[in-house]
């Protein structure tokens, strides 16, 4: 495929040891030796091999320099995107990296779009579109078994087992044209046996969906929402769980006003905690403005976390943020254990929030908060299947094709025997597209360009 030359800053901007600038063509190579001068004398990089290293300077149009730089070279197909890839490591300042940007985009180079190195890399065959979305996933792993989902769908994880199940609708539509386009010669496929062979396709399906469900939650993780009146220890309790004293911490009720967020790992959970301002009416205009947030914050939160006061008793406002919580999933904290005067007592719990978890803690003391994690685990992924695997995930788009194709797959068998063969073929043929969406082999322009517009530049 014939493309232009391109070229982005493949790096964040600010300060590091080194800025990388990548280009991506058939001409990238002859264009940066023009602006190149290499530390050996007579040495031609447009003769030099892929993955080599050749050490100069970058110099403008009057041969003045613009920075040492060391240039690496990739030769198509061995390369990202399948083109020839040129990577000039200049120094990591905000000046030289955009310096040395400036000049390879002098001449026949444009700047890339956000993604367009990996779509090259679609485009020319070397990824398929779950891979490449992958990519996207890998540079936004926040912990370890997120990284390992997306490095698995790197690797091809989801467009093997698809492989699988297209290959099986294949041989079936195979059969099925064969009997339709030759009744004289060949017999039509067994009823029943047609039933087994998609049933087992539908089930397939259905696993691969229900297996994802756990690796999603390790690659999207969770929000979380820490709420209650005020001064029972949300605060102490985000401090607690970030391990630093990201919010304010006073004896005052009403000392958090704003929505204060972080992430933290859980057991390999990347959870987007956030503190909010404790609920009570009050005619303190800002204060007010924080009790709004905070109960938007509920809406938002796939996990409520309601903290009580041993000190202060049960009030109406603990009972009147309990009722505004729907079916969120939600974890009371009946907090401050360590105090020798209890004004909240299991029975009034038992009384008031029958049926629900609830861990007794001191934030103070840091007791319970192990037990606030494995609780928060087992409840995120309660219901779901067990796997150490983290086999396959898939994202919004895959799920909503492999949901379609599901569809076409359950029409054929609701189908079979009532119409016409070939018409069974057509419900196949639809199913084989939209997994083909997947994979990308059956995409149109608009969502291929869908997927690579959420990238960065320079990726
Ligand atoms: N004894 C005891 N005191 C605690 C505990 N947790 C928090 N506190 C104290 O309770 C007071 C209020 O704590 P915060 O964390 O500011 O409470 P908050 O819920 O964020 O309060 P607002 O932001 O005003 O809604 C502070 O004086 C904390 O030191 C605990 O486990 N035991
Ligand atoms: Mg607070």
């Amino acid at each position: 495929m014939l493309q232009d030359d391109i070229a982005a800053l493949s790096t964040p901007p600010g300060e590091g040891g080194v800025a990388i600038i990548r280009l991506s063509g058939p001409g990238v190579i002859d264009h940066v030796s023009k602006i190149f001068r290499p530390y050996s004398p007579g040495l031609d990089l447009k003769q030099r091999p892929g993955y080599s290293l050749t050490l100069g300077h970058m110099v403008d149009a009057q041969g003045l320099k613009i920075d040492e730089v060391l240039i690496g070279l990739m030769r198509g197909p061995k390369s990202y995107t399948g083109e020839d890839v040129v990577e000039i490591n200049c120094h990591g300042g905000v000046l030289p990296a955009r310096r040395c940007l400036k000049r390879v985009l002098d001449g026949e180079v444009r700047l890339a779009e956000p993604g367009e190195f990996t779509k090259r890399a679609f485009l020319n065959g070397r990824l398929d579109a779950s891979q490449a979305e992958a990519v996207i996933d890998i540079i936004r792993a926040k912990t370890e078994q997120g990284l390992r989902v997306a490095l698995n769908q790197l690797e091809g994880r989801i467009g093997q087992e698809l492989q699988l199940i297209e290959d099986e609708l294949i041989g079936i539509n195979a059969a099925i044209e064969a009997s339709v386009d030759f009744p004289d010669e060949i017999e039509e496929p067994d009823y029943e046996e047609l039933k087994g062979r998609i049933t087992s396709q539908i089930k397939h399906i259905k696993n691969l969906l229900s297996s994802s469900l756990r690796s999603e939650i390790y690659r999207d993780g969770i929000k979380a929402a820490i709420i209650g009146k005020p001064n029972v220890g949300k605060s102490s309790l985000l401090n607690a769980l970030v391990k630093q004293e990201k919010a304010i911490v006073t004896e005052l009720p009403g000392t958090t006003r704003d929505v204060i967020e972080d992430y933290i790992n859980i057991r390999g959970i990347p959870v987007k905690i956030m503190d909010t301002a404790g609920i009570r009416d009050t005619d303190d205009p800002v204060e007010s403005i924080g009790v709004q947030r905070s109960r938007q914050a509920i809406k938002g939160a796939d996990l409520i976390i309601l903290l009580l006061d041993v000190g202060s008793g049960l009030a109406k406002e603990d009972i009147e943020i309990f009722s505004s919580i729907e079916e969120q999933n939600l974890i009371i904290l009946v907090n401050k254990d360590d105090l020798a005067e209890r004004k909240i007592e299991p029975e009034d719990i038992e009384k008031h929030f029958s049926g629900r978890t609830v861990i007794w803690v001191s934030v103070k003391e840091g007791q319970g908060l192990e037990l606030l994690e494995s609780t928060i685990e087992e409840m995120v992924f309660s219901g779901l299947l067990e796997s150490e695997d983290y086999e396959v995930a898939f994202n919004l788009r895959q799920k909503r094709s492999l949901e379609r194709g599901l569809n076409s797959l359950e029409d054929a068998l609701n189908n079979l025997g009532t119409l016409p063969l070939d018409c069974l073929a057509v419900d196949i043929g639809g199913a084989l597209q939209k997994l083909g969406e997947i994979s990308g082999k059956s995409l149109k322009e608009d969502v291929i360009n869908r997927i690579f517009h959420d990238f960065c530049i320079g990726k």
